[in-house]
């Protein structure tokens, strides 16, 4: 396994995923669609797709042995050097299909949906912060797999009463990752400090603070450059955005200076060591006055995507904090699809923008002042009412 690398060669992979007996067909097609473009931002992957009807997933090797080996047999014929597996698996569940690989000789690496979302975190975390957090995500998700070792560690740690030199290098590994473990959480302490003191700092020269968030690719980075003025990466890529960038935003209304971060990007079914180790990035959204929840309306999906979104503020705790739903890329729609959004802007009392063409983007700063500011606001109206009396 060649987990380290992180610059990829061109592959040709296989994503496998099972439907089970309560889902629906539409729903696995949308979750493959969400892998394919998470292959396309790790770049340099092509794919064939296969799903598979299943009472459940197997306990011990995910995917029942006869289809492992059709698997690794169409493997061979498409010349694929990887294979996905398009969920969350148990390591003994990988370690059972790479145990099947060896013994079958085959070339072929197994990822799941976790390994593939931190091949592409490893691609994107610039600062040392997020690629502290990273490491150990890392850690925790591959355990001894990280080093390359798997199956043979698993071999040696089973049976009851093994002993000899099997089992001490599988001790020796464990105290090694919980070691790394220890000096990276330490060192993500220390860091997390200097961001509490900031925070503080900042809570203590007055100003309020806003998080954006949303699922990823929503528009928040647009939406937070063309707010601010301040350039962040942009882009057509699934979490192109994983530290989290804070600047200062004027609202002439008031005359109030406010600060306003862009944050990572959630999906659905994010892996609890990923949420984990992010939350030290996430304490400025825990920490905000008001959330903006940026909403990619072309996307099919975006109202079940609300959902997944306001899952992970519940698992942060920062499910009180007052909320501001944009529905964004408005420009993208038609009529009909307009008439649509128009009513899930309604329940949600949101507002219709587009990032890009900076549409509604005043309402927004407006309605924004109304939330943070309704003493300043409601003075500055009777103080217009009076003068119009006058
Ligand atoms: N047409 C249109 N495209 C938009 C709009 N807002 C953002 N986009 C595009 O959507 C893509 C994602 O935009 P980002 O701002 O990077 O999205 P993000 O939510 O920050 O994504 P992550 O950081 O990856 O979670 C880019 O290609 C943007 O140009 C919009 O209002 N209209
Ligand atoms: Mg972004």
């Amino acid at each position: 396994m060649n987990l380290i690398a992180n610059t990829p060669k061109l592959r040709n992979a296989i994503v496998f995923d099972i439907i089970l007996p309560h889902e629906i067909r539409g729903e696995v097609v949308s979750r493959m669609e969400e892998t394919e473009s998470l292959l396309k931002t790790y770049g340099g992957i092509t794919h064939y797709k296969i799903i598979q009807r299943r009472f459940h997933a197997s306990r011990n090797s995910y995917i029942g042995l006869s289809k492992l080996e059709e698997l690794l047999e169409l493997g061979d014929e498409i010349k694929a050097d990887l294979l996905i597996i398009n969920d969350t698996l148990l390591l003994r569940q990988i370690y059972a299909i790479e145990e099947i690989i060896e013994k079958k000789k085959k070339k072929i690496e197994v990822w799941d949906r976790v390994d593939l979302i931190l091949m592409i975190f490893s691609k994107h975390a610039k600062t040392a912060e997020a690629k502290l957090q990273l490491e150990l995500a890392r850690i925790e998700h591959f355990g001894p797999r990280i080093y390359g070792m798997g199956t043979e560690l698993s071999q040696q740690g089973a049976g009851i009463g093994t002993r000899g030199t099997g089992e001490t290098n599988t001790e020796i590994m464990k105290r090694h990752l919980s070691k790394q473990k220890k000096i990276i959480k330490d060192r993500l302490k220390k860091l997390e400090g200097l961001r509490n003191n900031n925070l503080k700092r900042r809570k203590k020269n007055g100003f309020k603070c806003i998080s954006i968030v949303g699922y990823t690719n929503a528009g928040k980075s647009h939406l937070f450059t063309t707010l601010s003025k301040r350039n962040v990466l942009i882009k057509d890529e699934l979490f192109a955005t994983l530290d989290t960038t804070t600047t200062r935003l004027y609202l002439s209304k008031t005359q109030q200076t406010v600060l306003i971060s862009d944050t990572i990007g959630f999906i659905r079914n994010l892996p609890p060591t990923l949420i984990n180790a992010f939350k030290s990035t996430l304490l400025e959204t825990i920490e905000s006055d008001l959330l903006i929840q940026v909403i990619d309306t072309s996307d099919e999906e975006f109202i079940s995507k609300i959902k997944f979104v306001e899952e992970i503020i519940h698992d942060i705790n920062a499910q009180s904090i007052p909320m501001l739903y944009l529905f964004n890329k408005v420009d993208l729609l038609g009529e009909e699809k307009i008439a649509e959004v128009k009513k899930w802007v309604d329940t949600y009392s949101g507002i219709m923008i587009s990032a890009k063409e900076n549409i509604n983007l005043d309402l927004v700063k407006k309605r924004i002042e109304q939330i943070l500011f309704p003493d300043l606001i409601h003075s500055m109206r009777l103080k217009e009412e009076k003068s119009l009396m006058s």
